[in-house]
């Protein structure tokens, strides 16, 4: 009796163990050529990433980073691209040789993936792209992809200043828009922009011109400074991420103008994306933001779950787009509508 009770004591052990070991990690069982024994061995991941120019990358990398550990089970092979895609495709090539389980793709633009995808195919190492998408003819070079919808960020920003303008009674026509842009060809580019486009259109305003501030500070502030030497006009410039933003608003101060939303008595409205950084939302507190649209960044998990999903032999979903808000100081506009759906306003407290 004594015995059967330890043996049951020991068989629910071995089941916690086993519960505890698959809670904790994703390493696989394999055999080991050589004895015929099984031993665990990480899961490998080449992830090449864009590279390091704005916040939301970096708390990107970050989220990644942390999350393919490997006690966890994973081994994170991380490649910088520097923002050139043939370094992507060189990091690519270089994971498939070295055999990797998974490759993690967060491409910097859209278009000339199809030949290096093929060539993950023709190796069968599952591609999931992250963040911005590919542009590819055959939809099964890659397994599936997580994101943001960029267009609709692009939509609920407009909204937001549509309803904004109308509250404050500015006529449409005395909209005068710059755009700095992202990096051309980026899927957020290619969204935000498009967003905007189709706004200008639909209310009347102008948009005096638009050119890229490749997502950095730097080329964010050298495009405003120019844009604000070019049209003494301007009072709306709509950044594609918040790094842009605070260059322009640098461009702003050195221009001798204020940044803010009262565009009536000259002040020149800023608009922006992503978020994340706690100096972007001070300065939506401090109105010198006046609307961000949240992009998240935190993809480390949801990539971990298609991964976890995949090595159980499921399918994930193709396409998986993230829920997103949009963020505001001004306490007036608490929703807005885009496309007859309408999404709440954060409102960042003083
Ligand atoms: O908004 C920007 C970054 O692709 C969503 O890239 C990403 C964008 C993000 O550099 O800050």
């Amino acid at each position: 009796m004594k015995s059967m009770k330890k043996r049951i004591v020991f068989i629910i052990l071995i089941c916690v163990m086993m519960v505890a070991g698959c809670a904790n990690g994703a390493s696989r069982k394999v055999a080991d050529e050589g004895t015929g024994e099984t031993k665990e061995e990480l899961v490998t991941i080449g992830f090449s990433q864009v590279g390091a120019e704005s916040d939301w990358r970096k708390e990107n990398s970050e989220s990644m980073r942390s999350t393919f550990t490997r006690d966890k089970g994973y081994e994170l092979i991380f490649e910088d691209a520097q923002q050139k895609q043939q370094n992507q495709i060189t990091a690519i090539r270089t994971f498939i040789q070295r055999e990797v389980d998974y490759i993690v793709l967060a491409p910097v633009t859209e278009d000339g993936w199809d030949t290096v995808l093929g060539e993950a195919r023709d190796a069968g190492i599952p591609v999931i792209i992250v963040d911005r998408m590919v542009n590819v003819d055959d939809d099964s070079l890659f397994t599936c992809w997580v994101g943001s919808d960029f267009k609709l960020e692009g939509k609920k920003a407009c909204a937001w200043l549509k309803t904004y303008l109308e509250r404050q009674h500015v006529n449409p026509s005395d909209v005068k828009i710059v755009d700095i842009q992202g990096t051309i060809g980026s899927s957020a580019q290619i969204g935000r922009t498009t967003g905007l486009r189709d706004a200008v259109l639909e209310n009347g305003w102008s948009l005096l011109d638009a050119v890229t501030g490749e997502y950095t500070q730097a080329k964010g502030r050298e495009a405003a400074a120019r844009l604000l030497e070019k049209y003494d006009d301007i009072n709306v410039i709509y950044c594609e991420n918040d790094n842009e933003a605070f260059g322009a608003l640098e461009a702003i101060e050195a221009a001798g103008k204020k940044a803010g939303g009262n565009i009536r008595a000259g002040e020149v409205m800023v608009i922006s994306f992503d978020g994340v950084s706690e100096q972007a939302l001070d300065n939506l507190r401090n109105g010198s933001i006046s609307c961000i649209g949240e992009c998240n960044p935190l993809h480390g998990p949801r990539v971990r779950k298609i991964i976890e999903n995949l090595e159980r032999g499921e399918t994930p979903d193709k396409y998986e787009y993230v829920d997103e808000d949009i963020f505001s100081g001004f306490e007036d506009i608490t929703e807005i509508t885009v496309d007859g759906t309408s999404y709440p306003v954060k409102i960042m407290g003083k």
